[in-house]
């Protein structure tokens, strides 16, 4: 789209404060930011100065082509051993009577659901029931592929695989083993939250902390798979746990290149433990994608997730360094609907999403979980309306 292509150096060149331009001209020779340049993005950059550099970055790597996938989620459970103050979804084991917990079955028949259609993902994750197991689990992953081998599971997070591999008493390479064999295909990027223990203490002390979370997305890594990160913004966090979590991640990414996407989370404030804290404005949210863009220099993928953020905003966010916007999502995703997410029943079709980006003069790209381009809808109309 090239919106600020023209004029980005000449904006670098203007600013007035000389650490600013240091970062504009390091950008542009593909020098890597340090964590002080990262903290000074969100301390002292004007919103149009990180947007512009971000939204270079982007073109850069992708030019205008924008990413989504045709995925459906299944939550197992909303049961769940932990008790994360943001979350307004779990349900302790002793308040059953408000909780849901799926059979094989019951999710082996979502999956069916969705026969003949043209999806490429599923998307499992859920709280962490203490009754199903790594024995359960495998016997579900087993299920889906016996039933549609070609469709990638991409399914727990590090919280849910921490506390089934505890329990199995298997180390985490060998659970991870297990899982692949059965056919866990890669991870998505949930349970990371704020890394930093300051913060990570108050918010969600019980479950597993950065080292485990690293641990585990290291280990998927080495066996040849992919993975995701999220970092959840936007409530008792300052500007600098952000970029150390940033940190955390860009020095893995750096080991074993196995993350794909990562993805910021706004803070969502309703129905939970933390509802008094005050969600923060879109503008902190252009600035959360703008300076990740920015910072993990060797993530390919920025991700806004859309029933979060919301469509609008998501489409906004293609200026900002997002070159991604997940799925076509059509059932109903509870962990934010309950937490006061923009879209109360996340649901988009093929053609809505295609019209979205389009709309914000990008290129909307179909694409598998592992960004193989399945279809390219600059060239090629959008053949159905589901
Ligand atoms: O880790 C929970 C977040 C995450 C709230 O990898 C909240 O493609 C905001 O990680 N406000 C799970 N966020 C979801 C997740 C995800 C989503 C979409 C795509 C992918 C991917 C991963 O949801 C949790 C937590 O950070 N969350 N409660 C809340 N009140
Ligand atoms: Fe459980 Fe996940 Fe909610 Fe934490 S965020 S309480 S681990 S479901």
């Amino acid at each position: 789209m090239g919106v600020y292509k023209n004029d980005i150096k000449a904006i670098v060149a203007a600013e007035s404060n000389a650490d600013l331009r240091k970062i504009g001209e390091k950008v542009f020779a593909n020098e890597r930011l340090t964590f002080e340049e990262g903290v000074m993005l969100f301390e002292k950059a004007s919103l149009s100065y990180t947007g512009a550099l971000a939204n270079w970055v982007r073109e850069q790597k992708h030019g205008d082509n924008t990413y989504f996938n045709r995925n459906f989620h299944i939550e197992p459970t909303n049961v769940c051993v932990f008790s994360c103050k943001f979350c307004a979804y779990s349900k302790l084991y002793a308040n059953k009577e408000e909780g849901w917990e799926l059979t094989i079955q019951q999710m082996l028949d979502i999956v069916k659901s969705y026969d003949g259609k043209p999806v490429t993902e599923v998307h499992i994750v859920g709280g962490v029931h203490p009754k199903m197991n790594l024995e359960f689990f495998v016997d579900l992953l087993k299920a889906i592929k016996a039933h549609r081998p070609e469709l990638h599971i991409k399914a727990f997070t590090p919280v849910e695989l921490d506390y089934m591999f505890r329990k199995a008493k298997v180390s985490v390479e060998e659970g991870m083993r297990i899982a692949h064999e059965a056919g866990l295909d890669s991870l998505p990027g949930g349970g990371a939250e704020i890394f930093h223990p300051e913060i990570r203490t108050q918010i969600c002390e019980d479950k597993v902390d950065a080292d485990g979370w690293l641990h585990i997305h290291k280990a998927t890594h080495q066996l040849g798979m992919h993975s995701n990160a999220t970092l959840l913004y936007g409530h008792i966090e300052k500007y600098w746990h952000r970029v150390d979590h940033m940190e955390r991640l860009r020095q893995l990414q750096d080991e074993t290149h196995g993350f794909n996407t990562f993805i910021p989370l706004k803070f969502r404030n309703m129905d939970n433990d933390m509802s008094n804290v005050p969600e923060v404005s879109i503008i902190e949210d252009m600035k959360m994608y703008a300076v990740s863009r920015l910072y993990l220099d060797n993530f390919p993928h920025i991700k806004a997730y859309w029933p979060m953020l919301g469509r609008n905003n998501a489409q906004l966010m293609l200026n900002f360094g997002v070159n991604d916007i997940d799925g076509t999502i059509d059932d109903t995703t509870k962990i934010y609907s309950m937490a006061g997410s923009e879209e109360q029943s996340p649901s988009m079709s093929t053609a809505e999403l295609v019209a979205l980006i389009k709309q914000a003069g990008r290129k909307p790209i179909e694409r598998d979980t592992l960004y193989n381009v399945l279809t390219d809808y600059s060239v090629v109309e959008v053949e159905e309306l589901v």
